[in-house]
């Protein structure tokens, strides 16, 4: 392992060259450089990496380094074929990492598990559906059975997905949002009545300012680094404020702008760049508004013009009295001890936000997987409102999406809590009455599988297993479980933890060509700017017999309910005719095929951005919440005699979630190793410890479940005093089922209390375990 501090700007030639090297580690260069040209191209493939837009603008380079990793890992000539799993037997394969499970390559054919051998083995398709359709219909209920989906699924596949699921009777639909966005969607459904954000990618190009919270694109999202250097570049104030100081926020080398590559420059993103604690970010928008209510008051009295927008407020919102009570009776001393910040600090944050007409307000997972983020966002929202900032080009809200397709996947009815005009409108169209109950998301899935109550896991996509919290306890419910059937395209360490019938189904992925009885497929998604547009496989691999995705639900539907309540077979056929199906009855898609046909796609609109508000008192809503306390230093201290850390769990730059494609962080400077632990200098002295030392990591919840990782090594990094991070998924044992989101239930991995140790095992013995 090395580590060395990153001198250099986000991107350019060290992107560049890790482009490639990832595209010669692959086994076939020239096939592989075609696909990466079609990546996000009208007649190309969404790409399978995050869920930011696409310009208009017409380049050969639609893709970034990440997208590249993501398109090379998908599109490998490995196989995993029945041969494979003869060879390895589960109790080995459970030993293994979870980069080297997914770097045997792509899943060939179905599979299923023999307990006696140890092995997973071949078997039909058919063979494999009726066994899902026996489980299913042997159920007492059919709420006893969860349907998990990960965000890559298509729109056309998540539509029969639920459309099955519903007519089996259920709405248990955990699914990856509900461990991320959802506080989000839950936040923003009460304040502004849509979920979703409301800026397109163009408002970027209007923006006086960009406020980007708790995100880290230079990994997550890059070619968000393009819009922002673009602003950057046109003069708009880009302000930061993450826990750690993330190199793609500060300086940004285009790889494909030609001159910055050729004379070493880049450009500079963030204006201003804030370090907030973990958690603190709350307190950093009450404290803005407090500022600018100060300047507020001072112009009224001087006789000038307010710098809220009365006019909007009074037209279009609720509640504001009230907040602003809130932001009154909340002190200075409160805001900056939770913020981390200096009030100086958030004054000048506020200031740019005054100067500048249009802002836009950024954020992702280190403000939606807090405890208090529904009330975090809420706060940001509040922010916005007394601007009125709604519905103004170049203004507004964006909380930037994962999964490529997570957002579609919502907008298609992957909702454990569908809205009741949903489901009256998908009784109407197919003839039954929809479930009106909600369902499980993924914490209440884990619970009723550990409790006996569920007895059947399908999972379409994902890895449900390693992306939860908790690791112990939702293996031992996968295990529990009567059946669990995976529908993926690698294989992972949920496959690995079999119910006492398991299926491991192979599926077609995005850059694949996708045949179909009437030719070739494509299928649509929906980004983090509600454009809706095609996609189409270019791959011509070796496919076995894998299946795509509608084709694989579309035959345990028909297996579990016969031709109830769509002719399943029939519409795999031509895709066109699922999207029929979907102009039907789902708001916003009418014409679907032929909208798709534009280029770049369609814009699904949002009631919001044209200030409509569908929320119970149809304005637009200030929340007025008190702030958290239970980050403050008096009540950790409260949890343990031990210094008590808060601890965030995160993403390297190379993986994707659960795929690890390697083991560099480039831009944090660590190579080679992912058991590190970035700490406080003067923390680690504090704990009489060293740098590189390893130490052993348990987390503390009020339930006395002991939850603990073990020799993780210590790195001296910039982060705020009292504030530790590590990489996901290594540290989800340490999450507890019950650490939830308030409103959002989403498990808290952005501040996890713990406590740290000398490790107690050698380091011999920790080489062995990350073998
Ligand atoms: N501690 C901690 N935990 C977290 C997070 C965190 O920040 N910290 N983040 C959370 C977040 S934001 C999310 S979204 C979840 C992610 O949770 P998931 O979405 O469940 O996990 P992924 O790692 O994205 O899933 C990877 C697997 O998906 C399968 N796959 C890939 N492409 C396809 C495809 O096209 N079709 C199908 N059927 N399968 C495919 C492959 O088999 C691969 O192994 O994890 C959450 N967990
Ligand atoms: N290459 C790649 N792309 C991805 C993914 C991937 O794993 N790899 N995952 C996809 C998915 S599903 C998602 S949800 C997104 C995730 O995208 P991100 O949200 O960028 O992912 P994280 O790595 O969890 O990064 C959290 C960031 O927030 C900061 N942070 C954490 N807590 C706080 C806090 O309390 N306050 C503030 N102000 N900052 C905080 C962290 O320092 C870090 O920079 O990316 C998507 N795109
Ligand atoms: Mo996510």
């Amino acid at each position: 392992m090395t580590i060395k501090k990153y001198e250099g700007s986000a991107g350019g030639w060290g992107a560049l060259l890790s482009t490639t090297k990832h595209l010669v580690k692959s086994e076939n260069v020239s096939r592989n450089i075609r696909n990466l040209l079609k990546t996000n191209q009208d007649k190309g493939f969404d790409c399978p990496g995050c869920a930011w837009g696409e310009s208009k603008e017409q380049t050969a380079f639609k893709f970034c380094e990440n997208g590249a990793k993501a398109v090379n890992w998908e599109a490998t000539s490995r196989r995993v074929t029945p041969d494979f799993f003869a060879n390895h037997r589960v109790s080995w394969l459970t030993l293994q990492s979870d980069y080297f499970l997914e770097s045997q390559g792509r899943l060939s054919h179905p599979v299923k598990y023999n307990r006696v051998t140890d092995c997973y083995e071949a078997v039909s398709w058919q063979q494999a559906f009726t066994l899902i359709a026996t489980h299913l219909n042997a159920l007492a209920s059919p709420h006893q059975a969860e349907f998990y989906t990960s965000g890559r699924a298509s729109n056309e596949a998540a539509f029969l997905y639920q459309l099955f699921v519903r007519k089996f009777g259920t709405n248990n639909f955990p699914d990856c949002s509900n461990m991320c966005h959802e506080a989000s969607g839950v936040g923003l459904k009460q304040a502004i009545g849509i979920g979703k954000g409301t800026v397109t990618l163009e408002d970027f190009e209007h923006a006086d300012a960009i406020f980007v919270f708790g995100q880290n694109p230079g990994t997550n999202h890059p070619r968000m680094l393009d819009t922002l250097r673009q602003a950057s570049r046109r003069g708009a104030a880009v302000v930061t404020f993450n826990t750690l100081k993330e190199r793609g926020l500060e300086r940004f080398t285009n790889p494909q702008s030609v001159k910055e590559m050729l004379t070493d420059g880049s450009t500079q993103i963030s204006q201003c760049y804030f370090t907030p604690k973990l958690g603190g970010d709350m307190a950093v928008v009450r404290g803005m508004v407090k500022a600018l209510c100060v300047i507020d008051d001072a112009e009224l009295a001087a006789g000038r013009v307010s710098l809220f927008d009365h006019a909007f407020i009074n037209e279009h919102t609720q509640g504001l009295g009230e907040y602003l009570n809130a932001v009154k009776a909340t002190a200075w001393h409160e805001i900056t001890e939770q913020a981390g910040l200096l009030q100086s600090e958030i004054e000048h944050a506020a200031n740019i936000y005054r100067q500048a007409k249009r802002v836009i307000i950024t954020w992702a997972m280190g403000i939606t997987q807090h405890k208090h983020s529904v009330k975090t966002i809420q706060e940001i929202a509040n922010l916005q409102l007394l601007f009125g900032q709604l519905g103004q080009q170049g203004a507004g809200l964006c909380p930037v999406r994962g999964h490529s397709n997570v957002q579609g996947d919502r907008t298609m009815g992957i909702d454990e809590k569908p809205t009741v005009a949903f489901t009256q409108s998908i009784s109407d169209e197919f003839d039954f009455q929809a479930p009106t109950e909600a369902g499980h998301n993924t914490v209440d899935a884990i619970k009723a599988m550990l409790a006996g109550d569920s007895k059947v896991f399908i999972g379409l996509g994902g890895n449900f297993a390693a992306a939860t919290p908790d690791t112990a306890l939702t293996q031992q419910a996968l295990s529990n479980c009567h059946l669990t059937v995976n529908i993926a395209t690698k294989l992972n360490r949920t496959h690995l933890i079999a119910g006492k019938d398991s299926l491991i189904l192979p599926c077609l992925g995005r850059t694949d060509i996708d045949m179909q009885a009437s030719g070739p497929q494509s299928i649509t998604v929906e980004d983090s700017f509600s454009m809706v547009h095609a996609s189409a496989g270019v791959v011509a691999g070796d496919i076995g017999e894998m299946r795509s995705e509608p084709a694989i639900i579309a035959g345990i539907a028909a297996a579990t309910l016969g031709k109830q309540p769509i002719d399943w077979d029939w519409v795999i056929e031509d895709y066109a005719r699922i999207r029929d199906l979907i102009a039907k009855s789902i708001p916003g898609f009418s014409d679907f095929n032929t909208k798709i046909k534009q280029p770049g796609g369609f814009y699904l609109g949002n009631s919001a951005a044209q200030r409509q508000w569908n929320t119970v008192s149809k304005k637009a809503q200030f929340m007025r919440h008190d702030l958290p306390v239970h980050l403050l230093p008096a009540n950790l201290r409260e949890l343990s005699n031990d210094p008590v850390f808060v601890l965030q769990t995160m993403r390297s730059h190379d993986q994707y979630n659960t795929t690890i494609y390697g083991f560099d962080d480039r831009y944090r400077g660590i190579s080679g190793e992912r058991r590190v632990l970035f700490v406080n200098e003067n923390d680690i002295a504090a704990l009489g410890m060293e740098n590189g030392q390893l130490v052993d990591i348990e987390s503390l919840w009020p339930d006395g479940i002991e939850r603990k990782v073990f020799g993780f090594k210590l790195v001296a990094y910039d982060i705020p005093a009292g504030n530790i991070a590590a990489y996901f998924p290594e540290t989800n044992p340490l999450v507890s089922i019950d650490g939830k989101g308030d409103l959002s239930h989403t498990p808290i991995s952005k501040a996890i209390p713990v406590v740290l140790s000398e490790a107690v095992l050698q380091p011999e013995h920790i080489e062995l375990a990350n073998v």
